[in-house]
């Protein structure tokens, strides 16, 4: 499997349906651990660390990355934090957590359709790599 460097890299940036549309709709298996009417939570299928959790919105509105949020987006950006936050606790992750938004070729993005990363349940390095 390429790595999440090289597939960013492959990966196109556009409003094409992605793989995330599917584990929308459930057509694509995944382990859902938070849904509500706006927000989708499942685990990474290659987790960087204990937990590893992607944060979607159930639409994604143009929001392809985040360089692309607009005004209209603030409530679902709000939305997307406020619920990583929930779900870090129901996670246990009492001592910390990294959150991250990849965005772009550059930032490692492989996915078009705006997701946070929530990683946790071991000890983080700075800078990141
Ligand atoms: P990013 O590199 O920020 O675009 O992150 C995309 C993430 O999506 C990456 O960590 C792997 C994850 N991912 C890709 N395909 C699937 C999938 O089919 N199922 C699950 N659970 N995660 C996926």
């Amino acid at each position: 499997m390429a790595s999440e460097r090289e597939a960013a890299l492959v990966a196109t940036p556009s409003d094409s349906p992605t793989i995330f549309d599917k584990i929308i709709s459930k057509e694509i298996p995944s382990t859902v651990v938070y849904e509500d009417d706006k927000v989708l939570a499942f685990r990474d299928i290659t987790p960087q660390g204990p937990v590893h959790i992607l944060l979607i919105p159930k639409v994604r509105d143009g929001l392809t990355g985040l360089s692309k949020a607009e005004e209209r987006h603030i409530d679902i950006l709000g939305r997307l934090l406020y619920t990583a936050k929930l779900v870090a606790k129901q996670e246990g992750l009492e001592e910390g957590f990294r959150i991250v938004i990849n965005d772009g070729p550059q930032g490692c993005q492989s996915v078009y359709h705006i997701h946070v990363h929530l990683i946790g349940g071991r000890q983080m390095n700075w800078p990141p790599g």
